[in-house]
């Protein structure tokens, strides 16, 4: 973990854990902080389904609550051992807290620990170090990060496929993009319109359909290409233009779930190998306003991810997610090989915020640019629309426009936005 500047030490009075129920129903730990001056903080951890292979371990009870997904021994490590760590004592920098926390830990991926308890924990930290040093969480990143504000394309997964849904559509996440539009408020109303075109055109052509887990519309779609189409005349139908410098589409085939091995894949009950999934790639990018593919390969198939950047020559958005897992070390082994332009950013994957950080800086020296990510199992907690709009990096993708656990990330940055209305909203 790198350094940051000194500042104001931070004292916790008291820490706490405590078990919530996240978007999906299923218990996730949240960490309550009270700082010797009385002041009272939250946060809370969210929680993947599609997880990559080298993620941070999540702590689950595995007993017969919950299908074995409590997570009581996570808010019992929070209550004990976290809290005797770091209440007591005055810290100068959040990077001496993490640190401080995997050392606790000492497994390297949290997996004593939690990495359920350790990212509510670091995320609770961040919070009381912004406090303390009378910033906006917002503006205490964008120092820590030494990155100049940016309000981001918000990136609105409002058809879901994949292990989010219940239908037959392979690919995990269809996402409408407002590049073209003049501010935050501006692009928020356009995904919210076009999700409101696109329900309209389901309930016309299939009568209804079920919702994902981050809010988009499951209908019973086999072929990407007949959602691509759905989603470009839903852009359309709302009156806005389908284009990769306009409403754009991003896709995050999360192709770990459909891959079969030794290069194969299936996908619309077809088996592709690595080179004619570059190709069937292509051919979408060619004929749909796409403007980013996440994950288009499996994170162990490192020559389909060379294969497709090789072929894609820059003229995509190439994000690495299941392959990344925002671990510094794999996206500078990623940047000196080039499977990919770019890095999903989900503070969960690594364990702390310094270490997101971190991840976020070696992207950026490593020439990749970055889109900040919530999980399929959310809470209401927006930390991560701070931390996009401090880290400036310009993308995020928080599910559909609708949902609380979605919408609250999204109303944080038009929040932001009102509150600051100088900062530039578009990609960096
Ligand atoms: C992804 C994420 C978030 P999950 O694959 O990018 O959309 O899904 O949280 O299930 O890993
Ligand atoms: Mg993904």
């Amino acid at each position: 973990m790198s350094d940051t500047t000194a500042r104001v030490p931070v004292q916790f009075a008291q820490l706490t854990g405590r078990s919530i129920l996240d978007s999906r129903g299923y218990p996730t730990v949240e960490v309550r902080a009270m700082l010797e001056d009385g002041t009272r903080m939250i946060a809370a951890a969210p929680a993947g389904a599609s997880t990559g292979e080298h993620e941070a371990v999540e702590r689950r009870d595995h007993g017969r609550a919950y299908d074995g997904r409590g997570v009581h021994g996570a808010v019992a490590a929070v209550d004990g051992e976290i809290a005797d760590l770091i209440t007591g004592r005055s810290w100068d920098r959040l990077v001496d807290i993490d640190s401080a926390l995997a050392g606790l830990d000492g497994t390297g991926s949290y997996a004593r620990l939690g990495a359920n308890a350790v990212v509510a924990v670091s995320i609770v930290a961040a919070r009381a170090f912004a406090h303390t040093a009378g910033a906006q969480l917002h503006q205490w990143i964008a120092e820590q990060t030494n990155s100049a504000q940016r309000l981001p394309v918000p990136h609105f997964n409002v058809l879901n496929g994949g292990v989010h849904a219940a239908n037959a559509l392979d690919f995990q996440e269809f996402m409408i993009a407002p590049v073209g539009a003049a501010t935050e408020e501006h692009a928020v109303q356009t995904g919210a319109e076009i999700y409101h075109a696109l329900a309209g055109l389901i309930r016309e052509r299939f009568g209804s359909a079920g919702l994902g887990d981050e809010g988009g519309f499951a209908p019973q779609i086999e072929d990407p290409r007949m959602a691509l189409d759905l989603l470009v005349d839903a852009i359309t139908t709302a009156g806005y233009t389908p284009r990769v410098d306009q409403v754009a589409i991003a896709l995050d085939p999360a192709a770990n779930s459909f891959y079969l091995g030794d290069g194969r894949y299936r996908v619309n009950g077809l088996e592709f190998g690595r080179d004619q999934l570059v190709d069937y790639y292509l051919d979408l990018i060619g004929s749909y306003p796409i403007r980013s593919l996440e994950d288009g390969f499996a994170e162990d198939d490192l020559d389909g991810w060379t294969a497709m950047a090789t072929a894609a020559d820059g003229r995509v958005q190439l994000v690495g997610d299941d392959l990344y897992v925002t671990d510094p070390a794999r996206i500078r082994d990623g940047a000196e090989h080039g499977y990919s332009n770019a890095v999903l950013i989900k503070p969960n994957q690594i364990g702390t915020v310094s270490q997101t950080f971190d991840a976020i800086r070696t992207a950026r020296d490593a020439g990749m640019v970055c889109m900040v990510s919530h999980r399929s199992g959310e809470t209401a907690d927006t930390f991560i629309a701070d931390l996009v709009v401090g880290s400036g990096v310009g993308q995020i993708k928080s599910g559909a426009p609708a949902r609380g656990e979605r919408v609250a990330k999204y109303n944080r940055l038009t929040e932001i936005e009102t509150d600051h209305p100088d900062l530039p909203y578009g990609l960096a």
